[in-house]
């Protein structure tokens, strides 16, 4: 079992932290507890890079390996790195469970050293039909993030 850890920082007051874990080939599954969100939903992304240098401005696009375009988690047509969004209720936190087979914590495609990002705004998943919904799902800005390290 390899385990990894993000710890998000902002600098909107939103805050949490993010466990991934996989079993051999298997899928990850990513648990998350975010708190100072605003209420709905918000797009959540694995970026490529984990370089806070600039916040997380400098995290680069998705992340996305094999060159396709931004969609929804169930897609074939998919960013690896998009895990769709979640979801805050009134009290601004929200806590969820992702299980996706296109993040690895090792290999060639691992998602160790890259970053997790928290958007402001929900992700249309590619079909808002905005300019940026193939790229970004129109996600808005960048609320929170965190780089993805190893855990013992
Ligand atoms: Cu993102
Ligand atoms: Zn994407």
């Amino acid at each position: 079992m390899v385990k990894a850890v993000a710890v998000l920082t902002s600098s909107e007051g939103v805050s949490g932290t993010i466990f991934f874990t996989q079993e051999g080939h298997g899928p990850t599954t990513v648990t998350g507890n975010i708190s100072g969100l605003k209420p709905g939903l918000h797009g959540f992304h694995v970026h490529a890079l984990g370089d806070t240098t600039n916040g997380c401005m400098s995290t680069g696009p998705h992340f996305n390996p094999s060159g396709k375009d931004h969609g929804a988690p169930e897609d074939e047509i998919r960013h690896a790195g998009d895990l769709g969004n979640v979801t805050a209720g009134d009290d601004g936190t929200a806590s969820f469970t992702i299980i996706d087979k296109h993040i690895p914590l090792s290999g060639q495609n691992s998602i160790i050293g890259r970053a997790v990002v928290v958007h402001a705004d929900p992700d249309d998943l590619g079909r808002g039909g905005h300019e940026l919904s193939k790229t970004t799902g129109n996600a808005g800005g960048r609320v929170a993030c965190g780089i993805i390290g190893l855990q013992g």
